[in-house]
């Protein structure tokens, strides 16, 4: 595991303490700062070691939750030495030579890795695909058109802190909010961490890099993976990516345009029946997915569902994910994994 003490390393470690024990020796790796740590897995303490070659001498598999550069680096390097790479960065996402897995859509994908590397989606489709991966095996999907509210989390460890500095700097002033800069002023000009604008009391319509267009990467990101992991090259993809007041858990608002006229009944009941979906849907006794809710689950919560008022191939829904477990630390697991029960590891 490279990356190990980072925040998805974190919440990796405790999820290989609740998956089942596929693993071997499990060694963990991080820069040269954190080496020498010991971090407790599976019972164990284990001590951090620095990311080099040899580090990767006899891997079977090497999950990477590390910045694209150390990715593109040292992935590569990975697989040279015999390892599958499951890579969580954005590296090698859309390298075409590289599947881009989601285990609930697209597990066939695995098996074809000309470069022995297989990448993790970004957290916010992965917050959403796997509900819409169900749907479009019955419906047919066209096109899409999706709203984020992004938690500070995916921003790193920083955008935590940045949050809680900022909720903290403005708690309990009841004049804040009131006037247009107020907030900006409380918080104050270094208190904005990784976040172009205050996060607390407020929402920013921005997460990611500046793309052509004035599209976002996040934006972008949306519609260029939703495309190849569905297998759907000519998907119409439309998204807005912002950024709320939440610690972890994305949230997702969707229209989506199917070739087969769909029923809110029918949806919600292929939903169920989908492997990691969570359907929450009574809103007449305000039951809803919420990210304070779900945060800490591993499903794909889905609420809100709703057949258009004006086109009957037009569905809306709510979807929440927690960003570090499906959205990053699970799905590497889950992609792990699959390469073991496939029988796609070296012995
Ligand atoms: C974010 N999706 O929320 C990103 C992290 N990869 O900023």
């Amino acid at each position: 595991m490279v990356g190990a003490t980072g925040a998805v390393g974190t919440v990796m470690l405790s999820l290989l303490d609740e998956r089942p024990d596929i693993w071997g020796e499990i060694r963990l790796i991080a820069s040269a700062r954190s080496a020498g740590r010991r971090l407790r897995v599976r019972g164990e303490d284990v001590e951090v070691l620095t990311l080099a070659p040899e580090a990767f001498d006899g891997v079977d598999i090497a999950m990477f939750d590390v910045p694209d550069e150390i990715s593109a680096r040292w992935a590569p390097i990975a697989a040279a030495h015999g390892a599958v790479a499951v890579d969580n960065s954005g590296a090698f996402r859309m390298d075409p030579d590289v599947p881009l897995v989601v285990p609930e859509v697209n597990a066939d994908a695995v098996a074809d890795r000309p470069r022995g590397i297989i990448a993790n989606p970004n957290c916010t489709t992965l917050s959403m695909i796997v509900a819409l991966g169900a749907l479009h095996r019955a419906f047919g999907l066209q096109s899409l058109v999706a709203t984020s509210y992004q938690a500070a989390s995916g921003a790193g460890q920083a955008g935590v802190d940045t949050l809680y500095a900022q909720l903290a700097a403005v708690a309990g002033d009841r004049d804040l909010g009131r006037n247009a800069g107020d907030v900006r002023k409380a918080v104050g000009a270094d208190g904005l961490g990784p976040f172009p604008a205050p996060l607390a009391l407020n929402v920013v319509p921005w997460a990611g890099s500046l793309k052509d267009g004035g599209w976002s990467s996040e934006e972008t990101k949306i519609r260029n993976e939703s495309r190849k992991i569905l297998g759907l090259p000519g998907l119409k993809v439309s998204a807005t990516c912002v950024r709320v007041p939440v610690v972890t858990t994305h949230a997702v608002a969707v229209h989506a345009w199917f070739a087969r006229p769909v029923t809110a009944d029918a949806a919600r009941a292929v939903l169920r029946a989908a492997p990691g979906v969570a359907v929450l849907d009574d809103p007449a006794a305000g039951e809803f997915p919420t990210p304070a809710d779900v945060v800490g689950t591993d499903p794909t919560w889905v609420g809100r569902v709703r057949q258009s008022l004006d086109d009957p191939h037009e569905l809306a829904l709510f979807v929440c994910g927690d960003n570090l477990r499906k959205g990053a630390a699970l799905n590497t697991l889950q992609i792990a994994e699959l390469l073991v029960s496939h029988d796609q590891v070296r012995r």
